[in-house]
């Protein structure tokens, strides 16, 4: 069974737990770890805590391929790849190799079948136009998913968020069987948004699910104030909050009707500024009381995008 919580742990006591698939660190720059922890670069408001992911009753095998670094259990694999500083000054290559790589060691580790990924890298809004680093991230990402056949329709759930230190890192669960990659009948499938939002268009599903062991497991992308391709409610925060819980509810619901017997565990909700904090606490608060929620600072990627939130159901 796979279990998500929250964790003021340090990640060398978490690891030292059979059961820890992963741990994602906060508040600390953005390279590889020695503890093994997958350093996000992102800062976490309130009191510091780690995202971990674990499989209870199984013990968990670890290794590296490449630059790759994974961890694994009978049925699902946490890998996870960095982008150096250097790297990050050429984001469209960097990105394509860095897929291509883990896309590789997810399939020769045996388990072919990414079913949620996120990806955090710097000065995601810098740039102009084509030429803004997260446009250039979707480029990479889309031409190494081509690269690798992975279908549009294979597209899984996904995050991609920009930090305030140095360095990117992308990373993935992933399975031996295929999950299944939902549409929001709210919003423009990501991958189909039209040339405006750049040249390749984001490849992620607005949510995936995945029965694994007889546990459904239900993976709620990044969401935001969009509707169809546009942004709204610019520049007003709480209608930013109102649309994009709008969006997650309406997902809720269809994966409810689908059969969907997962029901919501923990929230990750990204923040561009530090004084909406206040008010997008009391939001959630209100609307999922019984959610444990972090609270993390980040560049949404488009720039007129103030908050994002992701949600995991097991
Ligand atoms: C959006 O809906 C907002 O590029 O992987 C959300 C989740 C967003 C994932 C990604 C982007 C991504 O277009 C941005």
């Amino acid at each position: 069974m796979l279990f998500n919580y929250f964790s003021s742990d340090s990640p060398s006591d978490l690891y030292k737990l059979r059961e820890t698939l992963a741990v994602v660190n906060f508040n600390t720059d953005c390279v590889a770890s020695p503890d093994g922890a997958i350093s996000s670069g992102l800062r976490i408001f309130g009191e510091p805590v780690n995202e971990v992911w674990g499989i209870r009753g199984e013990s968990i095998e670890h290794g590296q391929t490449g630059r790759c670094s994974w961890r694994q259990s009978s049925e699902i694999i946490c890998a996870a790849i960095w982008l150096s500083a250097d790297e990050c000054a050429d984001i469209e290559a960097s990105t394509q190799d860095a897929y291509a790589e883990i896309l590789a060691t997810l399939s020769s580790q045996g388990y072919p079948y990414p079913f949620r990924f996120w990806n955090y890298i710097p000065k995601i809004n810098h740039g102009d136009g084509d030429q803004e680093e997260y446009k250039k991230f979707c480029s990479g990402r889309l031409q190494a998913f081509r690269q690798t056949n992975l279908a549009e329709e294979s597209f899984p759930a996904a995050s991609a968020l920009g930090h305030h230190t140095h360095g990117g890192v992308v990373y993935v669960l992933s399975s031996k069987h295929t999950g299944i990659h939902h549409k929001n009948q709210l919003q423009t499938d990501a991958y189909k948004y039209p040339r405006q939002y750049g040249a390749n268009s984001p490849s992620f599903a607005r949510a995936t699910s995945i029965t694994v062991e007889n546990q459904d497991l239900f993976f709620i992308s990044g969401t935001a104030s969009i509707i169809g391709h546009k942004t709204m409610a610019v520049g007003d925060l709480k209608g930013q909050l109102d649309t994009t819980v709008n969006n997650i509810q309406h997902l809720i619901d269809h994966a409810k009707q689908e059969g969907c017997a997962a029901s919501l565990k923990t929230i990750k909700a990204y923040i561009r500024h530090e004084q909406d904090l206040a008010t997008c606490k009391a939001f959630l608060e209100t609307r999922f009381p019984d959610t444990p929620t972090i609270f993390l600072h980040a560049d949404v990627c488009r720039d007129d995008l103030l908050v994002e939130i992701e949600c995991f159901f097991g």
